[in-house]
């Protein structure tokens, strides 16, 4: 598309772009150009244009548009095909449907506001206009279904390193689905999927992440934080996006080499916030403390017990709370 191409362009350069490249570089008509910028400029862009010099992009809020984000990224084939919207009642569903419709591996669904953003298990993922990622990146990959609810580790990696690459703020993860920064979550991560008895369909793991959020509503408010409020910046959202993407199809490639965590554990454990901590493994069948001692190459989180028996938890089957706080 032509507006993301000129965006690219004027990103990429410091001083100015001269209307003339823009023309013979993208073989279009000085009228294109110059609605394209227009059209730029309605959608919130602050684009100077200086006779004889050409445009000049000026430091951009934050801003996300379909161009924003496809100018954004860098990747071979995550987020290729983009879908974009100002609203949508939750982007794991229209990943979903989408897959249905036989749209490709690795497409990626953004939006600026979900009226029914999902967390686990029924919960509600609060997903405000303006402030926040939220995204869902479809998945096909040739793996038993056994293995789909471990794709939400590497989707954990890719955000953590993103964050890291993009605003230079080091977070770690919660086992399995939380990234999280002075022990509140800044990001969620839910894997859903559809499957045959032996064959996966597709995988969709959905991120949120809270970027310029200020406040919170009083119930998350003691465990949630943003981007914003742990850099005390504002951060650019299509950046970040960028950046999680291109990282996620640097990991995604590691895990599927052995279609496991085996070559992925070691940085995990790394990052993983949980890590010898006391944990408190809440299930069905009946709920038991001990210490986190890290992932296994299947992405379980090992517990030590306080009778020193071992227990390999798996995840989706269970919630592990920190005793002394939310980690
Ligand atoms: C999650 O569930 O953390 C998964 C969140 C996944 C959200 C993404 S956004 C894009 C895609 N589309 C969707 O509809 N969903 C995905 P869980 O571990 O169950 O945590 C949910 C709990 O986190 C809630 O019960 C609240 O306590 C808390 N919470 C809700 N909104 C939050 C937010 N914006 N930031 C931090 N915590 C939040």
């Amino acid at each position: 598309m032509l507006k993301t191409e000129i965006l690219r362009m004027l990103k990429e350069t410091e001083g100015y772009v001269s209307g003339q490249d823009i023309c013979e570089k993208l073989q279009v008509s000085r009228t294109a150009v110059w609605k394209a910028i227009r059209q730029l400029g309605e959608e919130g862009y602050e684009i100077e244009a200086v006779r004889n010099r050409g445009y000049h992009l000026k430091m951009a809020g934050d801003i996300l548009s379909y161009e924003e984000i496809a100018s954004s990224l860098e990747t071979r084939w995550a987020g290729k095909n983009l879908l974009y919207f100002d609203e949508v009642d939750s982007t794991n569903n229209v990943i979903k449907r989408e897959a249905e419709n036989g749209a490709p591996h690795g497409t990626l669904a953004v939006a600026d506001y979900q009226s029914g953003g999902k967390g686990r298990r029924g919960r509600v993922w609060k997903s405000p206009h303006g402030v926040g990622i939220w995204m869902s990146i479809l998945l096909r990959p040739e793996l038993t279904p056994s293995s789909a609810p471990m794709m939400t580790l590497p989707a954990a990696m890719a955000v953590a390193e993103g964050i890291r690459a993009a605003c230079g703020l080091d977070t770690k993860i919660k086992w399995p689905n939380d990234v999280v920064v002075n022990g509140k979550k800044v990001c969620g991560i839910l894997t859903e999927m559809s499957a045959e008895l032996d064959a996966i369909n597709y995988i969709v793991p959905g991120i949120g992440i809270n970027v310029n959020t200020e406040t919170f509503p009083e119930d998350i408010r003691a465990t949630a934080t943003s981007l914003y409020l742990e850099t005390g910046r504002r951060i650019r959202r299509g950046p970040v996006i960028g950046a999680v993407m291109k990282a996620f199809e640097e990991v995604y490639g590691r895990f599927m080499e052995t279609g496991d965590m085996s070559q992925l554990m070691e940085d995990y454990n790394a990052r993983l916030a949980n890590r010898d901590n006391k944990v408190q493994v809440l299930r069905q069948e009946g709920s038991y403390t001990g210490t986190a001692l890290g992932i296994n190459d299947r992405g379980e989180l090992m517990v030590r017990r306080e009778d020193g028996t071992m227990e390999n938890v798996l995840s989706g089957e269970v919630s592990v709370r920190g005793i002394y706080g939310y980690v």
